[in-house]
């Protein structure tokens, strides 16, 4: 049980924490935001803090910290190599997730750059709940082979199934009998599945997991990036779980894996930092090699002294279930107004965002004009609002074919926006809504070689969002 929160009538639950210090941030005109739009190609990364009235592009480090993490900050030992703020991150890592090798990296990324570099010869299949832009270049980078093997629901955005993160064991154990283990490099199993919405799999479907990576000889890495709100869900929405402590199902989880990479941007709040952590000796010993040609000295991976003392506290912080659970039910109360107001997003709401359905809110525009990327263009316009594409620009590799989900995320910054910020961009998102027809389809103009929708541009293919909106809510505020 978890004493000690409380939640308002809105359903969201009251932050178990108080502001301290805020930065200013401000709306600009319609005018301004269309130059910047213009300016960045149309590509919302490519956008400036500046120009941005609600940042909802990611929850990758951009959480606020708590003022026991900044005074940890101050003890950061800067030593090249045995700081005592490793040794801090060592023991945190232990304490709360079990696994005896622990690696600290500049983010998320470079844990999985490593990993892919000692664990995946050519050839080899990763197969995985759906895919992470960064996981699945990482693995191609080593010449190995992504293998999707969620359950079909993952890619249905009105399916309700509580568990889309969920592998589908069949599927799976067809690979690994075909294959494993000679050419399966590990089977990566990600918390709360990004691309499908933020969405968990279930205690059960993981030990289902375990039990067939076991018999066919096959490590086990957790993307353990979202694990604690994946904790949360299984203990609001699977059977026998309910009096469980968060930290003890975190513990569940990782215990269940030979290892795990975390980008520390998300659940530990930090604004740099990444781990890989592993039970293997051997594994943990290739890994250190390869540290110090990629990374730094394993005594802080990238890190500064400074950084690894906000993570070991973020990673206290991560089990705290007040502070998940009214994470959690902010993304929840942003949905409950979208799903009020008829716009079309994926559910079950997940855990670290919203995710709208660029194919039923923009009918008009087919996939291959990118409808996702249009519309997070149109909410910067309307209202300074920003998000980021999760549909083809994001998935598509190449020209293959591609008709999975194409979605526009609005993503939730822990501990850093109120109910008003909320309310302000459900707002916004009604009114796209209303003049959706006003948006038409991209053409992309420029296609870097790798993860494209960090950097590509695109021009509209008629006039975009026009004319302004005299009267809405943007143009109120102005
Ligand atoms: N995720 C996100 O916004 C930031 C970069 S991609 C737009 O969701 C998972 C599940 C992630 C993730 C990053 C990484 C990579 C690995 N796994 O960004 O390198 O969601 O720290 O982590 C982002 P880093």
């Amino acid at each position: 049980m978890c004493p000690g929160y409380a939640d308002n009538d809105q359903g969201v639950t009251v932050p178990p924490w108080k502001i301290k210090v805020v930065e200013p941030i401000a709306l600009g005109p319609e005018p301004e935001r269309r130059r910047a739009l213009e300016t960045a190609g149309y590509n919302t990364f490519l956008l400036r803090s500046e120009d941005v009235f609600i940042d909802l592009l990611t929850d990758s480090g951009t959480s606020a910290l708590s003022q026991e993490q900044r005074a940890a900050m101050e003890l950061g030992d800067e030593a090249y190599a045995g700081s005592r703020s490793f040794f801090r991150l060592e023991q945190a890592v232990r304490e709360t997730y079990g696994y005896r090798h622990v690696i600290p990296t500049h983010q998320g990324r470079g844990a999985e750059h490593l990993l892919a570099k000692v664990l995946v010869e050519p050839g080899q299949l990763v197969p995985s709940n759906l895919y992470f832009t960064t996981s699945r270049v990482h693995v191609e980078l080593a010449g190995g082979v992504w293998t999707d093997v969620s359950i079909p629901e993952a890619e249905d955005p009105e399916s309700t199934h509580p568990f889309k993160g969920n592998l589908d064991l069949a599927a799976l154990e067809r690979v690994l009998a075909a294959a494993a283990p000679e050419r399966v490099a590990f089977v990566r199993v990600e918390a709360c599945l990004n691309m499908a919405g933020g969405q968990p799999f279930s205690l059960a479907n993981l030990v289902g997991v375990r039990e067939l990576t076991r018999t066919h000889g096959v490590p086990l890495i957790l993307d353990a990036t979202r694990i604690s709100e994946n904790a949360l869900f299984i203990k609001d929405r699977e059977a026998g779980h309910a009096d469980s402590t968060l930290a003890g199902l975190i513990r569940e989880i990782a215990d269940l894996a030979d290892g795990a990479v975390f980008s520390s941007k998300k659940d530990h709040f930090v604004p740099i930092g990444g781990l890989l952590a592993v039970n293997d000796d051997d594994l943990a010993e290739r890994v250190r090699e390869l540290v110090v040609v990629y990374e730094g000295f394993p005594h802080y991976g990238g890190l500064a002294g400074h950084d690894m003392e906000a993570l070991a506290q973020g990673i206290h912080e991560s089990t705290d279930e007040r502070i998940v659970r009214h994470y959690v039910s902010q993304s929840a109360y942003l949905a409950g107004l979208l799903l009020e107001r008829g716009i079309p997003i994926v559910v079950p709401v997940g855990a670290h965002a919203v995710f709208l359905d660029a194919k039923r809110f923009l009918p008009h525009v087919p996939q291959e004009e990118f409808p996702a990327q249009a519309l997070a263009a149109a909410l910067y316009l309307a209202g300074a609002v920003r998000s980021m594409e999760r549909g083809i620009v994001s998935g598509q590799r190449g020209n293959d074919p591609y008709d999975g989900l194409e979605l526009v995320r609005l993503t939730i910054p822990r501990r850093v926006y109120t109910q008003e910020h909320l309310a302000y961009v459900a707002d916004i998102v009604t009114d796209v809504y209303e003049r959706r027809e006003l948006v038409p389809g991209f053409q992309m103009v420029y296609e870097p070689a790798h993860l494209r929708f960090f950097q590509a541009r695109f021009e509209p293919r008629a006039p975009f969002l026009e004319p302004p909106r005299e009267k809405s809510r943007a143009a109120a505020v102005r």
